[in-house]
């Protein structure tokens, strides 16, 4: 596919205003007839008519309702175009799709087997041009009429967006539904569903007055898994009611699950199609994490209903506009309704492991991209968590009440309408009286900024000078970088922990003990009076960028914060400080520093027995960043020699905290059951942690996990304790694993974890397990579920068996994503992006990767999706 890139934007020559569809439903063969009211921008008279058109097979072409002849038109494999019409016009087609043998999951599709399953949609990004021909493009936006008919006994839900509009019978067993959605949309946004699924229901009132019916419609046995989205869906919608006045505009909003999706969630105008994965929960069948990851999505989408839909982007490159701004949404959403500081360090351990390693690789681009080739493959880390960052920054410069008004204003200005990221600066700014325009540059910059941080005390003076310095690497296809808006929120300790007050020079004094300065130039000193004595300077605090941080700062004063930060992010940010520079030592000298260690080890074990500290965010302290986090910035990475590194660090931190760990697992045992309050969960990460580290210390622990795996009452328990087993090849352990297999039978999702333990044995052997697994009859290639669960596991959390010395971890990837490019094309591209690093390893696993990314791109039939990520990261 050539190119498109941002500078050639062209507003839309042709516009529509309304769409009708009628759509006769057929697993085999499905028609779709449309009605599209276009009008031409007079200022573009000259320019055609171009319908977007893929995979559709072409039956009949309207204008006006007197059809066409085959001169009249043009149809290629992509498009549809209508020469020499002028003006407004009502252009309708008739065409034929066959949404059984659609396995790419974009457009119209099955879920499930062809006699029992249901019919669904994804059109975002480019799916609706293989449901009808129409112009594909999310700044163009059109009112919908949609009218579905299908057999009435295989089909008897019939759902797309909007509000019901009427319902009927038809000849020969069928029946029919009508949806008008009121809100202008693009087409992206379009959805439908058909088939046989059981439903729950509830309602919500909204601030408005306006009485929402909420339906929730899944399978018969997933149905009754579905109790705990709605309660999260009822807390989205009041806290964006609370938070930022954000109030829904339908009669109704549907959540469809399907097991057959390639992402998360979608958004789609009232009638969001969920992952099960994201929308199912209960303690015999959800982990913690499930639980925490449901709040989530179901959060996002519903966030989404704003931040995407009621404005929406002007074109792909503004992708970050909605997603960035959501998922900061979602975030705080959750920081509100459960910790702040535990939500906190989960997105920054995912922006390190992810974004910062795809900035520094081959596929490093802008939060908004200049270009691309296949937009599917834009749905990143970057996009998405660096995205999220920008937003979050301008929220910790504009203040609580300042971003409240710029967002109001952003979306009072472009309701209705498709946006860019100027806009939404421009709505910042200018509701609160600031030229915002200097944070561009993060939107258009990649690569991620060093900052370095040091401090300077002055006895006798009484002062301290911090001195920020940034500087941003060169990333792939961008040489040259300037200075960014960098947020740096900042308090100073005394040796207790205490903070100071903080009195900038120059400024009156306040009685404030923590500030954000902002670094607007490569570098600069901020000086802070009246310091007596030295100060331990607490930077970056809650994380308020998204650089690496590099503090000239001593490991006792690193201690002081581990122990005593009032920023509970900056206390286990000083612990992850310390973690690193042990897994340095060991790296470079074969062991830990024991002094140093001591130090990490002092602050672990006041953690671990201070009854005030959250049990979870002593769990996340006692959690070493995973080895690609570790491995950051290295060169000529060995990954058998990190792994080493890493385990000998866990290792000896879990035998000198063996007593602490053994007395908290103990006291943690027992009667939290099948409470899956936040307190409870806390309790079972703290516990779960302790178990995992006294059975790295000594073998003998391990009967400990055989017991909590024979009482567990709750899959979080007893997946962490079959995992601790299976890592440490525990005699018996075969059969624990055919047992819960034998118990979960039939439970894709639980299933899939099951996959996903074996998956992530750290030794090289498991590559032979996964490679029997595939063979597994509860494992399929055309789901993506199981693809990531067995597959992406494998590669993304399993590096010392992925990167086996014999590269025949690669070959495996290699296989399988070849395998999975014929049938769901962008679940290929993105196991490709494992390959992402290939750089950054030592020689021979360098040639090893390098050899498969060159088998691969050699292939014939290649998808667009898959090219373009072999492509560039072979480039
Ligand atoms: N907007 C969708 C993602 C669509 C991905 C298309 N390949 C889900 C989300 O971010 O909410
Ligand atoms: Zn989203």
């Amino acid at each position: 596919k050539p190119p498109v890139f941002l500078r050639d934007y062209c507003a839309p020559a042709w516009r529509i205003r309304e769409i009708e569809l009628e759509i006769d439903l057929d697993p085999a063969a499905t028609l779709v007839v449309s009605r599209l009211a276009v009008e031409q921008d007079p200022a573009q008279a000259d320019v055609e008519l171009v319908l977007d058109a893929e995979h559709l097979e072409l039956l009949e072409v309207s204008i006006d309702a007197r059809v066409l002849g085959a001169d009249e038109y043009r149809a290629s494999a992509q498009t549809l175009t209508i020469p020499g019409l002028r003006g407004r016009s009502v252009v309708g087609t008739r065409v034929r799709i066959a949404p059984e043998k659609n396995t790419a999951l974009q457009g119209l599709y099955l879920s499930g087997s062809r006699d029992a399953g249901f019919l669904l949609t994804q059109c975002e990004a480019e799916g609706f041009r293989r449901i009808t021909p129409s112009i594909d493009r999310p700044d163009v936006l059109a009112r919908y009429t949609v009218t579905l008919r299908a057999d009435r006994a295989r089909f008897p839900l019939l759902l797309a967006n909007g509000n019901a509009d009427g319902a009927g019978e038809l000849d020969g067993g069928r029946h029919w539904a009508r949806f008008v959605d009121p809100y202008p949309k693009p087409s992206y946004l379009f959805a439908l569903v058909a088939g046989n699924l059981e439903h729950i229901e509830d309602e919500f009132v909204t601030a408005e007055g306006r009485r929402v019916r909420l339906v929730i419609h899944a399978e018969t046995d997933a149905i009754g898994h579905c109790g705990w989205a709605m309660q999260c869906l009822k807390m989205a919608m009041r806290w964006d009611e609370q938070r930022f006045g954000r109030c829904y505009d339908l009669d109704v909003f549907h959540i469809v699950a399907t097991h057959d999706f390639t992402m998360g969630a979608m958004e789609n105008k009232g009638l969001n199609i969920f992952n099960a994965k994201y929308l199912l929960a209960d303690p015999e069948h959800a982990t913690d994490d499930d639980y925490r990851h449901v709040l989530a999505v179901v959060g996002h989408e519903y966030f989404h209903n704003w931040s995407g839909n009621r404005v929406t982007c002007r074109d792909w490159f503004q992708l970050s506009l909605k997603e960035g701004l959501t998922v900061y949404r979602e975030q705080e959403f959750e920081a509100d309704l459960a910790s702040r500081t535990l939500r906190r360090i989960e997105d920054v351990r995912v922006l390190w492991r992810a974004q910062f390693a795809e900035d520094a690789g081959p596929l490093a681009h802008p939060v908004r991209p200049d270009r691309y080739s296949e937009i599917n493959n834009f749905y990143t880390a970057t996009v998405y968590e660096k995205g999220a960052e920008i937003v979050r920054m301008l929220g910790v410069v504009l203040g609580a009440k300042g971003f409240r008004r710029g967002l109001d204003l952003y979306f009072e200005r472009h309701d209705g309408s498709a946006a860019t990221v100027e806009d939404f600066l421009a709505a910042l700014g200018d509701a609160n009286a600031l030229d915002l325009s200097a944070w561009l540059a993060w939107y258009a910059q990649s690569g991620t900024p060093d900052l370095r941080a040091s401090g300077r005390h002055d006895a006798q003076r009484r002062c301290y000078e911090l001195t920020l310095t940034q500087r941003t690497p060169r990333t792939s296809g961008q040489p040259r970088k300037q200075a960014l808006p960098v947020p740096v929120a900042v308090a100073l300790l005394d040796a207790d922990g205490r903070p100071l007050r903080l009195h900038l020079d120059g400024e009156p004094a306040t009685a404030a003990h923590e500030r954000v300065l902002l670094l607007t130039s490569d570098s600069a000193t901020f000086r802070f009076i009246d310091v007596a004595r030295p100060p331990v300077a607490s930077v970056l605090r809650g994380y308020s960028a998204p650089v690496r941080l590099e503090q000239a700062i001593d490991a006792a004063a690193l201690a002081v914060q581990a122990r005593h930060d009032s920023d509970g992010f900056n206390r286990w940010f000083a612990t992850d400080t310390l973690a690193r520079r042990l897994f340095a030592q060991a790296l470079a000298s074969g062991e830990p520093d024991p002094a140093l260690l001591a130090t990490h080890v002092r602050c672990l074990d006041g953690a671990l027995r201070d009854p005030a500290v959250d049990p979870a965010l002593a769990a996340e302290m006692l959690t070493l960043a995973d080895a690609g986090s570790l491995a950051d910035g290295l060169a000529d990475i060995d990954p058998e020699a990190v792994h080493q590194a890493r385990a000998q660090v866990e290792r000896a931190l879990a035998i000198a905290l063996a007593e602490p760990l053994l007395a908290r697992y103990h006291e943690l045992s027992g009667s939290d059951g099948t409470a899956v309050d936040l307190a409870a969960q806390a309790r079972r990460r703290l516990r779960n942690a302790c178990l995992a580290a006294l059975c790295r210390a000594d073998p003998r622990h391990v009967d400990l996990a055989r017991t909590q795996r024979a009482q567990a009452c709750n899959l979080t328990d007893r997946l962490a304790a079959l995992s601790v087993l299976v890592n440490a090849r525990a005699d018996g352990v075969d059969p624990m694993l055919d047992a819960f297999a034998q118990r979960y039978a039939g439970d894709a999702l639980v299933l899939d974890k099951w996959f996903s333990v074996q998956a992530t044995e750290a030794d090289p052997r498991a590559l032979a397990r996964v490679e029997a697994l595939t063979a597994h009859a509860a494992f399929r290639w055309t789901n993506p579920n199981n693809v990531y669960a067995l597959i992406g596991a494998f590669t993304l959390r399993n590096p010392r068996a992925f990167h086996r010395a014999d590269g025949a971890g690669y070959r495996f990837l290699a296989q399988a994503i070849t395998r999975i490019d014929s049938v769901t094309p962008q679940v290929a591209a993105r196991l490709a992006t494992s390959f992402g690093a290939w750089r950054k390893y030592e020689p021979v696993r360098r040639a090893l990767m390098r050899h498969e990314l060159e088998g691969i791109a050699a292939r014939n039939g290649l998808s667009p999706d898959l090219g373009d990520i072999v492509g560039r990261t072979l480039a």
